[in-house]
């Protein structure tokens, strides 16, 4: 329905990545299909739409890597490289029914609660100019690793050469026979490395911490398990459910006892020894925290990319940029071409936060900022009534598979639609009593964890050193938890504003 300035919607879904998609496939399922998905980019995949950088493939492996209800018996290797993931998204997308109802190019400026409406209003802005929705829920899946982090290093923007970062991989730009800098060494960075050392004429890398880097125990899939994947029944489920199973006993390493994680640092330490033969460089590489602390990443052309010839690992740290180079901080200036920053994201300062303005009349930033970034179950989050988040705070993984967590919520959300529906209820709204009973403990279980205490500095820290962005737990029991929604820890209105 659209009134003079506004759209009418059931509800409103932010972003078209796997939690976007997810969300508009199982409402359309539960017959829900009064909806819009805003979409900032143009087209579906979110993060593996974006990300396109030489060398960008899954570090989860593939089998795990797709939703439940749309298995791929195509998968070429055991961690599936980018382009194949975002084709995946596509097709599912383009099998779902649901694209007529896809906004692409199309970013949400603001969402606001109209408390005398019951609704948000979210103002978008894109090719086709600004438009209003009312929506009676807004799904927010905007990403938690979309927005990219450019770092703060004097004189960085007097650059004249080509700079851009990972995330926005600049492929007009020919980086054959040029001297390139990286900076970072994060998981984009060390798939970044091996493609550029084999093209450039010169690869500097800069490093601030060393990770952790274990093998990568690539395999690609025979024409025969491709077979029976597709043709016999029941043979995809069980390789997903081993490789699951897997996954989960990482967790009482990580969590609660680091002796556990030991295994895991000699295979990281023997994978340096191969890699390397320069026993200064093998140094420089070895990290002095816990592994698991930041995300363990996994390859084995890392090491050996940068003891090739043509690579130096800056380790010195960063003093300023100027036009044509990098000058470290022992005053050492390297001349560059091509600059590419590989530096992460915004990850617990969501950008989304700044622009959404709940039933207090502030944003949920300025929430935030007293209560640091945390939710009801990952999902919903008080003075924000009938807004739900896919893959909200604390719901991240450094173990296993988003896409698990993105049906377990996605899971919730349809439960409570169908519970406003069946109850007419017009609002619901956690109650503060359960979203800090949930966080605290939350907190409690991260507390002695290597994600936590692990000796690091992480992008899952905020700034007071407070995890705010992972799971501390198995991931079945996340799926437990949200299998049903529990109104009774919700604040219910019904559609004359009392509560119900
Ligand atoms: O980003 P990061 P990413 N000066 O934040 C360094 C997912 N992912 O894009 O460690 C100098 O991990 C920073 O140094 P430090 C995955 O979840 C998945 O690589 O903070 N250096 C670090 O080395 C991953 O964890 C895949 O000291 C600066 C690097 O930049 C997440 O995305 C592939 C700096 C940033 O590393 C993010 O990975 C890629 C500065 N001012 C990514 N600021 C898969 O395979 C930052 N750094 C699925």
């Amino acid at each position: 329905m659209t009134t003079a300035d506004h759209t009418h919607v059931d509800h409103l879904i932010v972003g078209a990545g796997f939690g976007g998609l997810c969300a508009a496939i199982k409402l359309e399922e539960d017959g829900e299909r009064d909806f819009v998905v805003i979409e900032k980019g143009s087209g579906v995949g979110g993060t593996w739409r974006d990300n396109t950088y030489p060398g960008a493939a899954c570090d989860v492996p593939s089998q795990l890597y797709s939703y439940s209800f749309a298995l791929n018996p195509d998968w070429s290797m055991s961690f599936s490289p980018q382009p194949e993931i975002e084709a995946y998204i596509r097709g599912v997308a383009e099998g779902s029914g649901t694209l007529d109802r896809f906004v692409f190019d199309t970013a949400m400026t603001s969402a606001t609660w109209d408390e005398t409406q019951q609704r948000w209003l979210v103002e978008t802005e894109g090719k086709a100019g600004k438009k209003t929705y009312a929506a009676t829920t807004v799904i927010a899946g905007p990403g938690a690793l979309s927005e990219p982090r450019l770092p703060e290093i004097e004189g960085i923007e007097d650059f004249q050469g080509e700079i851009f970062h990972s995330a926005k991989w600049n492929h007009d730009a020919d980086l054959t026979g040029k001297r390139v800098a990286v900076i970072g060494t994060g998981a984009s960075s060390i798939q970044i490395v091996p493609e550029l050392q084999e093209r450039v004429a010169h690869l500097d890398v800069y490093q601030r911490t060393a990770p952790w880097v274990i093998p990568r125990n690539e395999h690609r899939y025979t024409k025969a398990e491709k077979l029976a994947f597709r043709h016999i029944p029941g043979v995809q489920k069980l390789a997903r459910t081993a490789i699951y199973w897997g996954r989960e006993a990482y967790v009482p390493a990580f969590a609660w006892k680091p002796k556990l994680a030991a295994p895991a640092k000699a295979m990281a330490k023997l994978n340096i020894r191969r890699g390397i033969k320069d026993p200064e460089l093998r140094r420089k590489v070895t990290p002095d925290y816990e592994i698991g602390c930041k995300r363990i990443l996994i390859s084995n052309r890392y090491y050996p990319a940068l003891d090739a010839d043509n690579v130096d690992l800056i380790t010195d740290g960063i003093a300023k940029v100027t036009g044509s180079s990098i000058v470290a901080k022992d005053g050492t200036e390297r001349e560059i071409d091509v600059l590419v920053v590989a530096t992460g994201f915004y990850t617990t300062d969501l950008p989304i936060a700044h622009s959404v303005v709940g039933s207090k009349g502030r944003t949920m930033s300025e929430r935030f900022a007293e209560t640091g970034m945390s939710a009801y179950k990952g999902t919903t989050i008080p003075e924000f009534p009938n807004l739900f988040f896919v893959v909200g705070p604390n719901t991240g993984l450094g173990h296993s598979s988003m896409v698990f967590i993105i049906e377990s919520q996605v899971a919730y959300i349809r439960d409570a639609i169908r519970t406003m529906r069946t109850n007419a209820y017009a609002t619901v709204e956690p109650t503060e009593d359960a979203t800090s009973a949930w966080n605290d403990d939350l907190q409690r279980k991260m507390g002695p964890s290597v994600w936590s205490q692990g000796g690091c500095a992480s992008w899952y820290l905020d700034e007071h050193g407070r995890n705010t962005t992972l799971w501390p737990s198995f991931t079945f029991l996340f799926r437990h938890l949200t299998s049903t929604f529990d109104v009774d820890k919700y604040v219910v209105t019904a559609a004359n504003g009392q509560q119900a």
